[in-house]
């Protein structure tokens, strides 16, 4: 009934093999499959659920909406409450304009970059998604160039014309882009901790440095935080690094697992977007009652005092545990983490860019999928996906999913 059985490829398992799972619920960190079968969950839904799956607060806030209506198409007060949310939490954004995924949230900021700036090009690094929009959809193109080609069909090669690639944390090959192109680039845009080709964080300097790089060619510095915002902290990756973008992009978690995503930045660059400025945007669902509430309530929660510590403890368990284990069983992988957000990559590393990570052994990651689904833990059904520890976790959660981490390379090991 649905175009490969799935509503968004990744889903398939088409990375690691085999059938995927038909989940019919979710209750704090566990799944359940339509056979019974339970799942200690560190996919949680791409990194919405950091409250875990059913949130009893999440859920009222949802029901207390319901019985007045859940989307009008017209300002509402719940919207410029997670509005103001988010203003408050995070100081770049100044106005923000709420959409429906985080696609809508890259390709709007995008656009407003190019409105505002007047200018064409954008930057973007390999192995950064950020959403399916075909200025996006890029591959290295052909050649010395960095303009690229398109990744999918159906982009024509015009709608990347635009779209410069380069590699992640090479902040020499940024400015050389610039060298040759300065006064036509728009923007950068960049997730601030990759999560897309695995979890690769920036290297020291290299935000900063792109912060410069903008400042002197006047390009505006787009974060995309669609995984970072609420994720590493409650001001984002761009607070844990102290570097200010021009623009950011958020989705997730600010939706609490409906659909929600959003673009920020300043006044100034914002009152361009219609209807004040010439910069054209729109969406029928966009804020809807229904969406704001679970965000509101997901951000109210992780306001409450010690969550992050809470979550750093977890993800630092988690890690260590894989760690030992590992070394236990003679696996070489290589470990990345920012607090709730981690990688494992199946090779000795280090993993910097989408070239070392694509180094990995991704048959064995697939096999090893396969062993901890066996033993009732569900990761990313991808070597290039990020792992996500969610407040509802538990410690003896995180000693069962070492155990099965065990027995599963044990599993690798004897081939
Ligand atoms: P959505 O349009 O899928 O809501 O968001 C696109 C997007 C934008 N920016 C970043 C940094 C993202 O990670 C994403 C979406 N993430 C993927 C998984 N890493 C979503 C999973 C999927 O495509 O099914």
């Amino acid at each position: 009934m649905l175009a490969g059985g799935v509503n968004s490829p990744v889903r398939a398992f088409g990375a690691v093999g085999g059938t995927p799972r038909f989940i019919v619920r979710g209750r704090g960190a566990v799944i359940t499959d339509v056979d019974g079968n339970e799942y200690i969950d560190y996919v949680g839904s791409w990194g919405p659920l950091i409250l875990g799956h059913a949130d009893t607060r999440v859920a009222a806030a949802i029901s207390k909406v319901l019985d007045k209506g859940w989307s009008f198409g017209a300002p509402t007060e719940l919207e410029t409450r997670l509005a103001s949310q988010i203003v408050e939490d995070i100081p770049s954004i100044e106005r923000l304009r709420m959409v429906n995924s985080g696609t809508e949230a890259a390709m709007s900021a995008v656009r407003l970059a190019r409105g505002f700036t007047g200018r064409d090009l954008v930057v973007k690094f390999e192995g950064g998604y950020h959403g399916h929009s075909d200025a996006l959809l890029v591959k290295a193109g052909s050649g010395l160039t960095t303009f690229a080609a398109p990744s999918s069909a159906g982009v024509p090669a015009a709608m990347t014309a635009a779209t410069l690639l380069v590699p992640y944390n090479d902040l020499a090959a940024v400015q050389a882009v610039f060298d040759a192109h300065a006064d036509r680039i728009a923007a950068i845009l960049v997730e601030p901790i990759a999560g897309n080709m695995g979890c690769v964080p920036p290297a020291d300097g290299f935000l900063v440095g792109l912060r410069q790089i903008c400042d002197a060619a006047g390009a505006l510095l787009i974060f995309d935080e669609v995984i970072t915002g609420y994720r590493v902290g409650l001001g984002g990756a761009q607070e844990l690094y102290g570097v200010r973008p021009d623009l950011t992009c958020l989705g997730k978690i600010i939706g609490g697992g409906l659909p929600v995503g959003a673009y920020g930045g300043r006044a100034e660059i914002m009152e361009r977007l219609s209807p004040q400025g010439p910069v054209y945007q729109a969406g029928t669902l966009s804020g809807n009652p229904l969406a704001m509430a679970a965000g509101l309530a997901t951000l109210e929660a992780l306001h409450e005092p010690g969550v992050y510590e809470g979550l750093e403890a977890l993800s630092a368990q988690l890690a260590t545990g894989l760690a030992g284990a590992a070394a236990l069983a003679g696996v070489p992988i290589f470990q990345t983490r920012v607090g709730s957000m981690a990688g494992m990559f199946m090779q000795k590393g280090p993993v910097t860019d989408y070239a070392s990570a694509t180094r990995s052994d991704a048959r064995a990651y697939g096999r090893f999928f396969h062993a901890m689904l066996e033993r009732g833990v569900y990761l990313a059904p991808s070597q290039y996906e990020t792992l996500f520890v969610s407040v509802a976790h538990t410690s003896e959660q995180i000693n069962r999913t070492i155990a099965a981490v065990t027995e599963a390379f044990a599993e690798l090991k004897a081939g």
